[in-house]
């Protein structure tokens, strides 16, 4: 497979201005008949080059046209996946007739069905699965969608814009035209048919708009669609107050579907959804995914602009579009609930899974300067970190200057396919900062770290940190220049007051320093005595820091920095400490033994009645087995597995009457509410009831039963059902089947049934995982299925990291299984293998014996790319 350079980018030959697409949809066979508008860019300069349209093996050629004039076979040639049109004139219409099969697409990219219904996905290159296109992002054009289908199996028939007409053909099939005046690239077509129940409601934007508002689903599913129509809502309403954007259209339509390999998709007023990241209800849905629906909703709905009317030049600047839009979600939850436990949240699933990406055979830039697939770059890396540097940004301009920058941006690109830098450029005009340095956050993989060394002078009462800054070598970047990062400081006395200081004549308690090279000093005037530093207050910085703190100086910080996210940093390095300790003792085959200064601080936590409830659940939580994989080097999975089990264990024992009385004090009455203070209490309840059942008391064992028996809502349900597969495996098999049965009528909680299943801690794992793939309940074809059964999998030390190598060699199998039917999918399985080197010696070889195994068959692009660059 041949790999596209970012520095080979060039503008397109030929431009499309308009787009006419016709689908004939039929279950066998989809005629699909296109009319181009096109003419030569100006902006490519003068030129003979041929047409080169994209399209994919799946899609067959019927016939194409030139003004017309039917081209006869010796005026045309396809190679590979290209179509090739030697003569053209410098503006015509190209006529293209193409027959695909949606009822064989089991990639899921381009036209397939999905249950009963036709569906689309086409970002990134999908589009070139449905008819051969100039299909890259920087060709955008104004699109009439006609779809011509059987009213009575099809009654729905939706495409972008607005639906502009309605009759029937002679046979009798119904004809549907749609029209979407603003030009997109085909990345954000899409089309949906199918027998479909809608939501309907209405949005009145501020300059007084009635939007017309549809949710569709299959009929079962409508009443699972509130909860979203209300986030939409309030979505639609934050763009305008945040960032003053309205909706453009009259009509704004989401549909969800069961098979689908990503989360959602921002199709231009019809964005397609995965089920699990639409539908809600409090029996059948847990607040984890109450928070995703509202986040992943306005995540879509914000790629109105910031996405679909200033788009992205090339695939290699995805995240112009998702770095931002993910900034611009967070930040929307973090108003509608609590801005610290956002950021917690945020930030820990960045320090796991993207600083473990970084730190991989994958590891790229936000910006990436190559590629074999792009589907491989929806990554952490261009999502989440991307979003760090919008942060970033919005940190060193200041909220009222970030906001000038995203009106510059959005004024001058309007409708136009642009780069990261243009988005950078915006900022810098419209603020006066300069970002010259700070640009090559874009260019530059790899995790920095920051070393923070700290000096007193009691003379003159000034403190004095050094800072400075190393970034790894990544694949293909040997060496690294300084970032500019900002770094948040505020300063603490041996008392727990947080102080002023002065820095460069400004007193504040609160400084953002500009960390520029690879070391600097700042300094900090106007003290009495030496103070503890809160270093990278907010995550100020996508970074990873080194300062010695004491366990004295991190039990300062817990119990009285005024920057909410350092505290939960504080109390997350104390448990790291002591988690690794007690990973060496186990690695050692030593006893394990703690400290009792943890347990003196989890009692603090619990008895501290002014605490945000949903902050203590988030320490109680203890550092994640992923988390400290990503901190280990070797990993060895079982030591930290036993590592956690024991600490959790001392702490359960040493504070069980606390645990009972936390849990019984945020016991909530009434109806269930997806709402932050009651999501807080629930939190907070089911961790400590984990810790109490951990500690052995009979009592809370037969709480745990009467929750998962009489609970109102699948949060408390499927909490209860967790600590009993985690805890005590003979009444898990009773208590799973329990709950299957009560749910197997419900895809998405069986879903959750499959992940919990397969990720229980027994001899047994692999077993079960294969039985599982056998259950009535498993397809293959769906992603969420595939997602439960191997990510749950994933999850289980004494299963997928079985010493005989076992469990990698039946993932390994899986994938070799889907490499074709759904490259995307199987390529996101090839994760936890790609850490091969960075396991212990016996499980590292075995690892890596299976990226072997694997690379030796005929690969998709997306297997091959992303296992051959793991064994480089
Ligand atoms: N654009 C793909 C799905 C998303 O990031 O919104
Ligand atoms: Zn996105």
């Amino acid at each position: 497979p041949s790999v596209i350079y970012l520095k080979d980018y060039k503008v397109p030959p030929f431009l499309i201005d308009k787009t006419e697409l016709t689908f004939d949809l039929d279950e066998a066979t989809t005629i699909v008949t296109s009319r181009l508008h096109m003419r030569r860019n100006p902006a490519f300069g003068k030129s003979t080059a041929p047409l080169v349209l994209d399209g994919g093996e799946d899609v067959k050629l019927i016939g194409v046209a030139m003004d017309d004039y039917a081209l006869p076979p010796e005026e045309y040639r396809i190679s590979e996946d290209k179509l090739i049109i030697t003569a053209t004139a410098d503006e015509f219409i190209l006529t293209c007739e193409t027959l695909i099969e949606p009822q064989n697409n089991t990639r899921l990219e381009g036209l397939y069905r999905s249950s009963s219904m036709f569906c689309t996905q086409c970002e990134a290159e999908g589009f070139r699965h449905i008819t051969y296109y100039l299909d890259r992002p920087d060709v955008m054009s104004v699109f009439t969608t006609t779809i011509i289908a059987d009213e009575a199996r099809y009654p729905v028939m939706l495409s972008n814009g607005n639906e502009v007409e309605r009759g029937k053909t002679d046979e009798g099939k119904t004809v549907v035209v749609w029209h979407d005046p603003f030009p997109k690239p085909a990345y954000l077509f899409a089309l949906v048919a199918g027998d479909l129940a809608v939501k309907n409601d209405v949005f009145t934007t501020q300059s007084k708009r009635d939007i017309k508002l549809q949710i569709f689903t299959e009929s079962h599913n409508i009443d699972k669609v509130d909860y979203a129509m209300e986030a939409l809502k309030r979505s639609m309403r934050w763009d305008e107050e945040t960032y003053g954007r309205e909706y453009d259209l009259d009509i704004f339509m989401i549909v969800a579907v069961d098979d689908f390999n990503m989360g959602a998709m921002e199709n231009k007023g019809l964005n397609i959804f995965n089920s699990s990241c639409l539908l809600a209800s409090p029996e059948t849905t847990t607040d984890d995914t109450y928070l995703r629906v509202e986040a992943i909703v306005a995540h879509e709905y914000f790629h109105n602009w910031s996405g679909n009317r200033v788009t992205c030049r090339d695939w290699f600047q995805l995240s112009l579009k998702e770095g931002f839009t993910v900034f611009r979600d967070q930040t929307f939850s973090a108003d509608m609930h609590s801005d610290t436990v956002k950021r917690v949240e945020d930030v820990s699933f960045l320090k796991t899974a993207q600083f473990a990406e970084d730190a991989g055979p994958m590891a790229h830039p936000v910006r990436p300067a190559s590629f074999i697939e792009i589907s491989n770059f929806y990554t952490l890396t261009v999502y989440e970190k991307g979003a760090e540097i919008v942060r970033m940004i919005h940190t060193l301009l200041g909220a009222e200057k970030f906001r000038a920058g995203s009106d510059l941006y959005f004024d001058r690109h309007d409708g136009q396919a642009v780069t990261c830098d243009d988005f950078v450029a915006a900022m810098q005009d419209a603020s006066g900062v300069d970002l010259t340095q700070f640009k090559r956050w874009y260019s530059q993989a790899g995790t920095p770290i920051v070393t923070v060394t700290d000096r007193f002078d009691e003379a003159t009462g000034t403190y004095r940190l050094t800072m400075k800054q190393d970034t790894p070598a990544t694949p293909g970047q040997p060496t690294k220049l300084p970032l500019h990062i900002p770094v948040r400081v505020g300063l603490l006395d041996q008392q727990g007051t947080v102080i002023s200081a002065e820095v460069n004549g400004v007193r504040a308690e609160d400084h953002v320093l500009h960390l520029n090279a690879s070391e600097q000093e700042f300094e900090f005037s106007g003290l009495t005595s030496k103070p503890v530093p809160s270093l990278l207050r907010g995550f100020s910085a996508p970074v990873k820091l080194r300062y010695d703190y004491s366990s004295k100086d991190l039990l300062l910080l817990l119990s009285s920095d005024s920057d909410g996210f350092n505290r939960w940093s504080a109390a997350q390095q104390l448990a790291v400490n002591e988690l690794t300790t007690l990973i060496n003792q186990a690695i050692e085959g030593q006893t394990l033994s703690i400290d009792s200064q943890l347990v003196h601080g989890f009692k603090a936590l619990l008895n501290d009645e002014t605490l945000d409830p949903a902050m203590v659940a988030l320490i109680l939580a203890l550092p994640s087995q992923a988390y400290l994989s990503e901190l280990a080097n070797p990993i060895y999975p079982a030591a930290i597995k036993q590592a956690r089990q024991y600490l959790k264990g001392q702490l359960a024992n040493a504070l069980e009457t606390d645990f009972e009385r936390v849990y019984r004090q945020h016991k909530i009455q009434g109806e269930y509410q997806p709402a932050a203070e009651d999501i807080a209490h629930r939190s907070l309840k089911n961790i400590a009831l984990s810790y109490w059942v951990e500690s052995g008391s009979e009592l809370a064992q037969q709480e745990l039963v009467a929750q998962f028996k009489t609970a109102n809502n699948m949060t408390d349900q499927f909490a209860a059902l967790s600590i009993v597969v985690n805890t005590q495996q003979k009444q898990a098999d009773v208590l799973l089947n329990a709950f299957y049965e009560q749910w197997k009528a419900e895809p998405l909680v069986v879903n959750k049934w499959l992940m919990l299943s397969a990720s229980q801690e027994q001899e047994t794992a692999l077993e079960t995982v294969k039985g599982l793939m056998e259950h009535p309940a498993f397809d293959l074809k769906n992603p969420n299925k595939v997602r439960s059964v191997l990510g749950g999998f994933g999850q289980s030390i004494s299963g997928f990291h079985k010493m005989d190598g076992s469990g990698y060699h039946f993932l390994a199998d899986q994938i070799i299984l889907l490499n074709k039917r759904n490259p995307q999918i199987a390529s996101r399985l090839c994760t936890p293998l790609t850490r091969w080197k960075k396991m212990q010696p016996e499980l590292s070889i075995k690892m890596k014996a299976e990226l072997e195994r694997i690379l030796a068959e005929d690969l998709s692009k997306d297997v091959y790319e992303v296992i051959s660059k793991s064994l480089a």
